[in-house]
């Protein structure tokens, strides 16, 4: 998964060695430097934007990616930079604890103004998580003057930080929180029998403020404003087209990898969207089968905490076995860098995300998704199926549901071969299972990842089955009595 990530580097080294060909584009001196005295301003323009799918910083003239930056040692460098694509970015100098302010196309250009303090060759990049790794960096050049001190330090991620400032204390819960919960009840209607044909999708990606918990809220990331995505379903031997259509008022670049794609990067190489943007591709489901669909920009991981998943299942020519009732959840891991229960809008960790450190477990989207907003709901004597995914990003789910036993498992999504009779099955990220079981006796189940310090960090659903006690199934054979010890 993430080398298609990392793939795109080769790339932007070669659009950057293109630039530094090309030579420095956008630099005025604007006072002659008549004299060692004379204070030399060199003013660049930049804007951000896409090329071939990777993010880069174009020049003045929105030709030459990444381009090399010049300066001598003791000139001031002013640099003013803008989002051309409208998504959120910012640029940082590390080595010169440059950093400057996050802008996107509501807030219009920002400059930041420096000193060029040392020679060497220092690197600029996009401080977003994912962004230099896609593309985003560059070189600015400090000539050395006779009267320059030596050698550069190496970049520090310490040096990135202390430019950014102390952490944030934690804002009060956002006022236009919205509920983000996918209701498990939306599962497209079987296809039944029919010859393959062209299916169309359109899914707009949004970023919202959504409730994460009681007086607890996040800046969620969605594939239709809810999470997770739509479940789409499919035949084999169908050819959809996929338009992702990019809401203007996002911040991020988004994208749609389907795990049912074969070539592309899932579709993920090909919609790179642009906030206001749309892109289309068009797959043949060549393979039966339940499948995750994710977003797929830099940062993977932070687009995809943040709600970025959904479901695809490519049903086989003959269907699946019908039954009474068809429900959709999927499970996420939430990095906040607060615990679970502490109210206020929280900010998405990426250092708790590297470490693997979830604040939060979900059942779509939000603690208490399928407790309190939604029920799951059967009748004794009903056959109940449920499409189970893990989004992730990075925890793999024991799933089990307590007091009751998976007649029949797909598991790892694949229809082809079915488990009888199991108590938990596991689902990695970025895969499915589709379990099938008959409820046989009234009551609460719950549905749980067995690995339950999780259910403390929300992740727990209901399923309440109505319906005749049958004694033969269970029964609570006698009230508590005290045993008679003998010695
Ligand atoms: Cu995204």
């Amino acid at each position: 998964m993430f080398a298609r990530v990392l793939a795109p580097i080769p790339f932007a080294i070669a659009v950057f060695v293109g630039a530094a060909m090309a030579g420095p584009l956008t630099s005025v001196a604007q006072a002659a430097p008549a004299t060692a005295q004379k204070e030399v301003v060199r003013q660049y323009t930049l804007s951000t934007g896409m090329a071939d799918g990777k993010m880069v910083y174009l020049d003045a003239q929105g030709k030459a990616s990444n381009p090399v930056l010049k300066a001598n040692v003791g000139d001031t460098v002013v640099l003013t930079i803008g989002s051309g694509e409208g998504a959120q970015h910012d640029i940082v100098i590390p080595d010169l604890k440059v950093a400057s302010k996050k802008f996107d196309s509501s807030t219009g250009s920002v400059t930041v103004r420096f000193k060029a303090s040392k020679p060497g060759r220092f690197t600029y990049y996009c401080s977003i998580p994912g962004h230099q790794q896609i593309g985003m960096e560059g070189v600015l050049e400090v000539a050395a003057t006779s009267a320059s001190p030596a050698a550069a330090a190496p970049a520090s991620k310490a040096a990135v930080a202390a430019a950014a400032g102390p952490a944030l204390a934690l804002a009060p819960a956002a006022a236009d929180a919205v509920s983000i919960t996918m209701d498990p009840n939306s599962v497209p209607p079987a296809i039944g029998k029919r010859a393959p044909t062209l299916v169309k999708y359109r899914i707009d990606t949004v970023e919202l403020n959504g409730k994460l918990d009681d007086g607890t809220t996040f800046n969620y990331w969605t594939f239709g404003s809810k999470v997770p995505g739509p479940m789409l379903r499919v035949k084999q031997g169908d050819t959809v087209e996929m338009t992702l259509a990019n809401h203007k008022s996002s911040k991020m670049v988004h994208s749609i990898d389907l795990h049912s794609v074969t070539g592309g990067h899932g579709g993920g190489a090909d919609t790179q969207v642009a906030p206001g943007q749309e892109k289309t591709i068009r797959f043949k489901a060549l393979n039966p089968g339940l499948y995750v669909y994710h977003c797929a920009t830099p940062s993977v991981p932070h687009h995809i905490s943040a709600g970025m998943y959904g479901l695809i299942l490519v049903e086989p020519e003959e269907g699946l076995p019908p039954v009474d009732r068809e429900y959709y959840v999927m499970q996420g891991d939430l990095y906040t860098g607060r615990a679970a229960g502490t109210k206020g809008h929280h900010e998405y960790s990426p250092e708790r995300a590297s470490d693997e450190l979830p604040s939060f477990y979900t059942f779509n989207g939000a603690v208490g998704s399928l407790t309190k907003e939604f029920k799951m709901t059967a009748k004794v004597g009903e056959t109940v199926r449920v499409y189970f995914g893990v989004g992730g990003p990075n925890k793999v789910s024991s799933f089990h549901v307590i007091g009751e036993i998976f007649d029949k498992v797909y598991s790892e999504g694949s229809v082809s071969s079915v488990k009888k009779d199991v108590q938990t099955t596991l689902v990695a990220p970025g895969g499915a299972t589709i379990v099938d079981f008959k409820v046989n006796y009234p009551g609460s189940y719950i549905l749980v990842d067995h690995a339950l310090s999780r259910v403390g960090k929300g992740l727990a659903g209901i399923l309440e089955v109505t319906g005749e006690r049958d004694v033969a199934v269970y029964e609570p054979v006698s009230p508590t009595q005290t045993v008679a010890h003998q010695h």
